[in-house]
C-alpha cells in the first residue's frame, strides 16, 4: 500500500510528510484491495465497516467515535421542490462533530497516531477544525487549527475551543491559512491532516459506499457542494474501486455545486479549461465553501468528467432558500454549504440538464445548528411575542397569515 502520484506514477510511502510529488502532482492512495459483498455485509454502517479498503499500517488502532452511518432519508416533498422524481437526501450531519469530515479525520487521525505523531494540524473554514480538534482528542494528541478570522461559523469555532485545539485565526482567506500552515508542515512542526493527505481521502470514500449499501439501486446522479473539492474526489475513487471489484452495475454522475462567489472550479469546467485559475477573494454565506483555489481540483475534474457529470452554481439567495426548504418540508436542518447540493440540483433540473426522471441522492454535509447566525439573519419577523394570557395567543394565531 503506497502513495502514488497522480500526475507521473512516482510512489511514496503512506506515512510520507509530503503532500504533494516532487513534480507538483497531488498524491492517492493505491493497493490491492480485496473484499466483497460478504466481507462487510454483518458489520453496522460506518467508516470501519469498510476496513479492507482503507489504509492500514501495522499496529494502528482505530480513533472513533462512531462515524459514518449516517441516515439516507426518501424526500418527496423535497424532490417535488427541486422538479424531479425521486430524491434521498445522505444527511451528513448525523455525524459525532456534526458533518462529513468526520469520516476522513477517523482515519487520518488514527493513521497520524500509528506514525507516531503527536501534534497534528489543518486550515479549515471549520468544519476540518472541529472534526480535527474532536479526534485529537479522542487520541490524546495536540490539535493546531488555522482558521480565517471572522469567517467561520460560531458552533464550529466553540466545537475546536471546547475540544482543546491551539485554533489560530489568521488576517486572511482559508486559501491563505492553508498554505501558510502547510509551510509548517513541510519544515515537520505538525502533521497535515488537509484533505490535500490522500488518507483523508480515503476515510471519505465510505460516504458513498454507505449510499450504495443504503439504496437497492445505484442512483443516476450523486450531489455534492464543492469547496476545497477533496469530497467529490474520493467520491470517484470510492465509485472506481467498487467497479473494479465488479460490485458497481453502472457509474453515477458525480455532480458538484459551487456558491456564486466562490467558484474557480465551477468556471474553468464551464470554460473548457484545464487548468483553475483561482478566486482571490472567495466570498459567500456558505463559509464552509467560501474557497477561491481548491486543491483537488485536478482528481474533482477528472470525477465529474468520467462520470459524465455536471457542476453549477448557486446564489446565496438560492442556497438560504433551499436550506429553508430543507428545513421546512423534510425536518433536516443542513448549513449553508450543504444546502447549495439541493439548490443546485433544483437550477439543474430547471434548466434541465438534469432530466426529472433521475434518481437523485443530494449529500449534505453538516448540521444547520453548527451555523444558527445565518438563519437568524434572515428570520426578521419569525418570533412573535405574546402576553402569557390564553386570549392574546389565540388572537395572535389567528391573525396569522
Ligand atoms: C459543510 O472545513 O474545507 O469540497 O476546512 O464544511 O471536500 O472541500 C469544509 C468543506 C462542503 C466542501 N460542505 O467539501 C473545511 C472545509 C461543508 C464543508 C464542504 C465543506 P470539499
Amino acid at each position: 500500500m503506497l502513495n502514488y502520484c497522480i500526475a507521473c506514477d512516482l510512489t511514496y510511502p503512506l506515512d510520507t510528510n509530503r503532500m504533494r510529488c516532487g513534480c507538483g502532482g497531488l498524491m492517492e492512495v493505491r493497493a490491492d484491495w480485496k473484499a466483497d459483498h460478504d466481507t462487510w455485509r454483518d458489520r453496522p454502517l460506518g467508516v470501519w465497516r469498510y476496513r479492507e479498503m482503507l489504509p492500514h499500517i501495522d499496529g494502528m488502532v482505530p480513533v472513533t467515535l462512531g462515524e459514518g452511518g449516517t441516515g439516507l432519508h426518501r424526500a418527496d416533498r423535497m424532490a417535488q421542490w427541486c422538479g424531479i422524481d425521486e430524491l434521498h437526501i445522505k444527511n451528513e450531519g448525523e455525524n459525532p462533530t456534526g458533518s462529513f469530515k468526520d469520516r476522513g479525520m477517523t482515519v487520518g487521525v488514527t493513521m497520524a497516531k500509528a506514525m507516531g505523531h503527536s501534534v497534528v494540524g489543518c486550515a479549515s473554514t471549520g468544519n476540518t477544525a472541529a472534526s480535527l480538534a474532536a479526534y485529537a482528542a479522542r487520541a490524546g494528541l495536540t490539535a493546531v487549527v488555522v482558521v480565517p478570522a471572522g469567517k467561520i461559523a460560531l458552533g464550529k469555532l466553540a466545537q475546536s475551543i471546547v475540544h482543546g485545539a491551539r485554533v489560530l485565526a489568521v488576517k486572511g482567506n482559508f486559501d491563505q491559512a492553508l498554505e501558510t500552515i502547510g509551510l509548517l508542515a513541510e519544515e515537520g512542526s505538525l502533521y497535515l491532516l488537509n484533505s490535500i493527505n490522500p488518507l483523508r481521502l480515503e476515510g471519505q470514500k465510505t460516504l458513498v459506499w454507505e449510499v450504495l449499501d443504503q439504496l437497492d439501486e445505484v442512483p443516476d446522479r450523486v450531489v455534492y457542494p464543492v469547496g476545497n473539492a477533496g469530497n467529490i474526489s474520493a467520491a470517484h475513487k470510492a465509485l472506481v474501486e467498487r467497479d473494479r471489484m465488479g460490485m458497481l452495475p453502472r457509474m453515477p454522475r458525480l455532480t458538484g455545486v459551487q456558491a456564486e462567489g466562490a467558484a474557480p472550479f465551477a468556471r474553468m469546467m464551464a470554460s473548457g479549461a484545464d487548468t483553475l485559475t483561482s478566486e482571490p477573494r472567495p466570498e459567500t454565506v456558505a463559509t464552509a465553501i467560501r474557497i477561491g483555489h481548491p486543491v483537488s481540483w485536478p482528481k474533482a475534474r477528472a470525477a465529474v468528467m468520467e462520470t459524465g457529470g455536471t457542476v453549477t452554481t448557486v446564489t446565496d439567495e438560492e442556497i438560504l432558500a433551499a436550506q429553508r426548504a430543507l428545513a421546512s418540508l423534510e425536518g433536516i436542518f443542513v448549513e449553508p454549504a450543504s444546502a447549495a447540493s439541493l439548490a443546485g440540483l433544483r437550477k439543474l433540473v430547471h434548466v434541465r440538464e438534469v432530466d426529472a426522471r433521475e434518481r437523485v441522492v443530494c449529500i449534505t454535509t453538516g448540521n444547520g445548528l453548527k451555523d444558527p447566525d445565518a438563519v437568524l439573519r434572515t428570520s426578521e419577523g419569525a418570533v412573535i411575542e405574546v402576553e402569557p394570557d390564553p386570549r392574546h395567543v389565540r388572537a395572535t394565531l389567528e391573525a396569522w397569515s
